[in-house]
């Protein structure tokens, strides 16, 4: 089901990569819910792989031992709490689920929560799951041939067969689970690597949202499927997106491209489907994901992470402020090897994410969706709801302008070492506006810049080289 259900006046979801439910309740209360973000996206739930001499790197949360929920974000009765709380202030929770695989080929395998398994002779006790639940062992030595991509193992993970009805409902309980704690849908990891066959029969199967938990009767799952498709390989992003929506990841590869300048910003004119990604209503998009932002998964070195700030801002407020897809922020912690797991205390527990005076992250926290930049373009997606792109402008070549029909206008200059000094058409009422990107509208003032637009809709923008590469205004920002 594609339908995200992010209340009205709302957008997007924010990935809160590893953070612990605790923290994701209050954020949900005190920031997610009052600035207009839709949904969360939590790690993986379920009782996984502890590698505590590897110093818990963040993918042993990809490594599900059972479908028991408790991992390093917190127990079950924890996660029940967040999922309420979150509901409770309209703020959708999307739960991260794995069950391609189990863990690689170790014995023991220890979990989070100090039971065993047998990853080499597949025996997983905590579901029960057996070598006869798996696919045989292979390895995938290319990525055309659908079957090896399908049945054999992902980074030598023991290969769950989803065709095995056994197989299937205990993943079908686990989810039916999640959904009777409120959640109401599911970030599906490694689709590309089970049949599209197996997952719509999976996902058929699963119960409605739940009443219990305040949504109206008949509701299914939101889904969106995690398939890596660039192009060029067997599987195809195709084969998945008829029954619930794919992750797109030529989006932040394209838009890597364009921003870091190897691809002219006005042919983003028409960026959409026709540019080969997925018609609208089937995309999940994002700048980077929790992957790729440090060289796993797709997009290499072209991906734009908050390691670049000025670029990143550039990148979000371009997919905040444009009508393709359903949009995830992520939300990181610092780090500076691809390992590295989330910022921890002594005792190795995670730690908590700290909020100061001036509403940053601290403890290692990095919070992208709380820089003013991000969340006030959230604020300009909503304001601008069901507006089309009007007024579009391009000087040939970096730099580009265009509003959302009579409700925002956003302006772009990545055209190297060179202002932009233009009179554009802004689309926008007569009146002052407040530049979301440089400060915020406060009281009737504007901390940032102002921008004036004139009766007949034009507004003089400058945006030299040294500032921001982006200016945005919006109906709520009229001062
Ligand atoms: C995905 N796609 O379908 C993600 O793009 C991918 O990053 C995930 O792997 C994968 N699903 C499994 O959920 C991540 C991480 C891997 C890591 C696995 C399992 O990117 O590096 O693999 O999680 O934890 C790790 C080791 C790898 C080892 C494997 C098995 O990094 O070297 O392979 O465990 O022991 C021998
Ligand atoms: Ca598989």
């Amino acid at each position: 089901q594609k339908n995200p259900y992010a209340l009205p006046g709302r957008s997007a979801v924010v990935h809160l990569f590893e953070w612990k439910f605790r923290d994701i309740a209050r954020e949900c209360e005190e920031f997610l819910a009052p600035m207009g973000y839709a949904a969360v996206q939590t790690s993986p739930i379920a009782e996984h792989l502890s590698q505590p001499k590897k110093g818990h790197p963040w993918w042993e949360r990809y490594q599900p031992m059972s479908f028991r929920i408790v991992s390093r974000s917190g127990n079950e009765s924890r996660f029940a709490e967040m999922v309420e709380r979150c509901n409770y202030v309209g703020v959708r929770v999307y739960v991260d689920v794995v069950f391609n695989h189990m863990t690689g080929p170790l014995k023991p395998a220890r979990s989070i929560a100090g039971t065993s398994a047998d990853g080499i002779n597949r025996n997983y006790p905590e579901v029960p799951f057996h070598s006869n639940h798996f696919n045989p062992k292979c390895d995938i030595h290319t990525y055309n041939d659908v079957n090896q991509v399908r049945n054999c193992l992902l980074s030598g993970l023991n290969d769950l067969n989803q065709t095995n009805t056994y197989v299937r409902e205990k993943i079908i309980d686990f989810l039916n689970r999640l959904i009777d704690h409120g959640v109401a849908g599911f970030r599906v990891d490694a689709a590309k690597h089970m049949w599209p066959a197996d997952l719509e029969y999976i996902y058929s199967q699963v119960k409605n949202l739940s009443a219990r938990h305040g949504f109206a009767p008949g509701l299914r799952p939101f889904i969106y499927q995690e398939v890596i498709d660039l192009g060029g390989e067997g599987v195809k992003k195709t084969d998945y997106n008829a029954f619930a929506r794919v992750t797109e990841f030529k989006y932040g590869a394209e838009i890597g491209n364009v921003f870091r300048g190897h691809n002219a910003m006005k042919w983003l004119k028409n960026f959409g489907s026709e540019w080969g990604l997925l018609p609208s209503g089937d995309a999940l998009v994002f700048v980077d994901n929790h992957d790729n932002q440090r060289g796993h998964g797709a997009g290499g070195p072209t991906i734009i992470t908050h390691k670049e700030p000025r670029l990143y801002k550039m990148a979000v407020a371009f997919m905040l402020s444009w009508p393709y897809g359903y949009p995830r922020v992520m939300s990181s912690y610092s780090f500076n090897n691809t390992d590295k797991g989330p910022p921890i205390n002594k005792n190795s527990s995670i730690k908590n994410v700290t909020i100061t005076s001036n509403g940053k992250c601290g403890n290692g926290w990095v919070c992208e969706h709380r820089w003013p930049a991000i969340v006030n373009m959230i604020e300009f997606r909503n304001k601008v709801d069901g507006t089309a792109v009007a007024n579009w402008w391009d000087n040939g070549n970096y730099q580009i302008a265009y509003s959302r029909g009579d409700k925002g206008f956003i302006v772009f200059n990545e055209e190297m070492g060179a202002d932009l000094k233009q009179i554009l058409k802004t689309g926008l009422a007569e009146g002052s506006y407040c530049d979301v990107i440089s400060g915020k509208k406060m009281r009737n003032k504007c901390t940032g810049r102002t921008v004036d637009v004139g009766k007949d809709g034009n507004a003089a923008i400058t945006l030299l080289k040294e500032e921001e590469g982006v200016l945005a205004i919006h109906i709520g920002s009229k001062i």
